[in-house]
């Protein structure tokens, strides 16, 4: 079985990362009585928590295989797709939540994004150097048309809502959209891909990087600020006309 390498100093530093991450997010949460805004909390906290497992399991040797493609043998962390498998929807979740999506949208977003998480598993751990590419084109494709639907129908619902609500929500979504498109390229950087310009040691580090930025980064700036989830939170009777 693969053991990680080197490599597992940037996983240690991504568990130790999400565990902060989780325990200061429980801590600020922990007051909150309003059912509303526990919601954005729940959530948050479980995307870090999910995220601490994982890195831990990873930079302890489990979620790590090896693919053979053509002559070469890659070691490939599968427990990363784990990982994002639950803890994307839930970052779309609390931009859903923020922007005051209707259902439909929701379930747009989250099939969307599973999709794009399977897809790219699929390619992660195919063989045939070249159908990899393709089922990362596919992964790819789908990660765009999320993006759309974040810039489009999202954004103009969050329009309608009080404006701090809706400036927060632009600033996580802009976070969330100029860090999802890195993943992509750093996977066909590095070793996943046949191209392998990025040896796997930097390729965790960018992953550990683009991971505590779009999930510790992303609940600290949504939970910052009492005010802006109250307001996120109140139902449309009680809103000033
Ligand atoms: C906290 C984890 C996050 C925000 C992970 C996001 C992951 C992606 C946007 C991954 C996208 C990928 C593709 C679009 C192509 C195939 C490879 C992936 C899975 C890295």
């Amino acid at each position: 079985m693969a053991q990680p390498g080197a490599e597992s100093i940037w996983l240690w530093i991504g568990a130790l990362g999400m565990a902060i991450g989780t325990l200061y997010f429980i801590g600020r949460g922990w007051s909150v009585s309003d059912v509303e805004q526990q919601l954005f909390y729940i959530a948050t906290i479980f995307i870090t928590t999910t995220a601490f497992a994982s890195y831990l399991a990873m930079a302890t040797g489990f979620g790590l295989t090896e693919v053979v493609v053509g002559d070469r043998t890659l070691d490939i962390y599968w427990a990363r797709y784990a990982d994002w498998l639950v803890t994307t929807p839930l970052l779309l979740f609390d931009l859903a939540l923020l922007a005051g999506a209707d259902r439909n949208t929701i379930a747009t977003l989250v099939g969307v994004d599973v999709f794009m998480i399977v897809t790219g598993l699929v390619a992660a751990l195919t063989p045939d150097p070249a159908f990899r590419i393709v089922w990362w084109g596919i992964s790819s494709g789908a990660l765009l048309f999320l993006l759309y639907i974040l810039v489009g129908s999202l954004t103009m619902q969050a329009r309608e809502r009080p404006g701090d609500v809706g400036n927060l929500f632009q600033t996580l979504r802009n976070l969330t959209v100029a860090l999802w498109v890195l993943y992509p390229v750093v996977w066909i950087l590095g070793t996943e891909s046949t191209l392998q310009l990025v040896p796997l040691y930097w390729e965790t580090a960018a992953f550990m990087v683009l991971d505590l930025s779009a999930k510790v980064g992303f609940g600290f700036l949504l939970l910052r600020s009492r005010n802006v989830l109250e307001q996120a939170t109140r139902r449309p009777a009680e809103a000033p006309a």
